[in-house]
């Protein structure tokens, strides 16, 4: 069986707008109003996928999820167009950010020697939490092999889950047993207290590695620091990236910085640690250009690339950073910008755009994973359906919204996807 890292990206909807709903997310906040373009988000998102794919690299990729969700505004008793707030919920496109859609544990690492999916409750955000009832059909469709997949459901609601952000996978490589580490934050009161919300509950994570059947031994719990919250980093892919042995991550990314260092260079033998100090690149230029918001990637040939957001090079102490990473002698050898500036406005970079499943592409069902003639077809309807903008007064418009499920619909035709329809 060929174990491979499968990046699973969300191809972000038709309904793409800044609404400005998640609190604690610096940059939805402060391009709340402003007009979106989402036929050019969906490309963007498409050239990232694109790129890797070049690289070698084995691509999937998730589906927008129907919106705009009326049964959310049926619950809540309003029509569309009664709450400009809850209409922008029912509207949102933010399933793109697939990182968010589940937690996922490969084969080599749990009991049963089955890769295991969790869906994400994503509660602490109500735009997000109606999310997970269409991703997990999404996952039940392609991991639909039970000899090989077990997808549950989201752990119970009074625990704040918010899937892959919030976990990261450490050993010699993908296809071996690996340290999972799951990493939650936690809510300060009081003087000195957090202004944001702490988004991962400890047990969500404790409750998905035991449902995953994770040894005690491979399994590691470590608390976000507060400090990181407070600037921003909401989730804690946002501070921190893993892949193999290598973690990137920046200095202030832990509550317990040495005790997670420790517990890392205990379970993972061969475990290299690319800190960034807070002297070279401030919490605050990490989360404004999203530097950790990476994918670090192994390349088919070995060598292990960072591919950043575009914004990386305009911030000059995080481009001489990693300027000064790549003349150096880490495991970290190219660095790749790419452009993702409309998910980005919303506080999603790179990785928030993937899902990592490692697993034996033969097992997926097909229908998920890309190739350049796949791509091609997802561009023309982009192209050709996706509207060109999006302004705040437009959403909850009858009209629009007609042009947003339709060309959901042609899109899953055009994928033989329309049980998801
Ligand atoms: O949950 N933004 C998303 C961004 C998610 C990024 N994901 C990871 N870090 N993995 C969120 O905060 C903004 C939508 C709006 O305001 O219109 C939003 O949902």
């Amino acid at each position: 069986m060929a174990l491979v890292e499968i990046n699973f990206d969300g191809i972000i909807g038709p309904s793409h707008n800044y609404s400005g709903l998640s609190l604690g997310n610096l940059a939805a906040t402060k391009n709340a109003g402003k007009v979106a373009y989402p036929r050019a988000a969906a490309l963007q998102g498409l050239a990232k996928m694109r790129h890797n794919l070049s690289l070698g690299l084995t691509q999937g990729f998730l589906l927008p999820l129907p919106r705009p969700h009326a049964a959310f505004l049926a619950d809540m008793a309003v029509s569309a167009d009664a709450d400009p707030a809850l209409a922008a919920m029912a509207w949102s496109a933010s399933s793109m950010w697939t990182a968010n859609a589940a937690t996922v544990s490969p084969a080599p690492d749990t009991a049963d020697g089955r890769c295991h999916l969790s869906v994400a409750n994503l509660v602490t955000m109500p735009h997000r939490s109606i999310e997970w009832p269409d991703t997990l059909a999404q996952l039940r469709l392609a991991f639909a092999d039970e000899k090989h997949f077990a997808v549950h459901g989201p752990v119970p609601a009074t625990f704040g889950d918010e899937g892959a952000a919030n976990h990261m996978r450490m050993g010699p490589s993908h296809g071996e047993t690996c340290a999972e580490i799951f990493v939650y934050g936690r809510q300060h009161y009081g003087e000195g207290g957090t202004r944001f919300p702490a988004r991962q509950h400890e047990q969500a994570s404790r409750a998905i590695a035991r449902r995953h059947g994770l040894a005690e031994e491979n399994t590691i719990f470590a608390e976000q620091s507060p400090a990181a919250i407070e600037a921003g980093a909401f989730h804690n892919d946002v501070v921190s990236v893993a892949n193999e042995n290598v973690l990137f991550t920046h200095e202030q990314a832990f509550a317990d910085r040495e005790g997670t260092y420790a517990a890392i260079r205990q379970k993972v033998p061969g475990a290299e640690i690319v800190e960034v100090p807070a002297s070279a690149v401030t919490l605050e230029d990490a989360i404004a250009s999203y530097l950790f918001n990476a994918q670090l990637l192994t390349l088919p040939g070995g060598t292990m690339a960072l591919v950043v957001p575009s914004e990386c090079m305009a911030l000059a102490p995080v481009a001489k950073w990693l300027d000064d990473m790549v003349r150096g002698n880490g495991p970290i050898r190219r660095v790749l910008p790419v452009d993702v500036r409309q998910s980005m406005a919303n506080g999603g970079g790179p990785a928030c755009l993937r899902l990592r499943v490692v697993a034996d592409p033969a097992k997926v069902d097909s229908r998920f994973l890309l190739n350049d003639t796949r791509i091609d077809s997802i561009a023309g309807i982009v192209e050709k359906h996706w509207p060109e903008s999006i302004a705040p007064d437009q959403i909850g418009r009858a009209d629009l919204a007609e042009t947003v499920q339709n060309a959901r619909q042609i899109l899953l035709e055009a994928l033989n996807l329309k049980e998801l329809g």
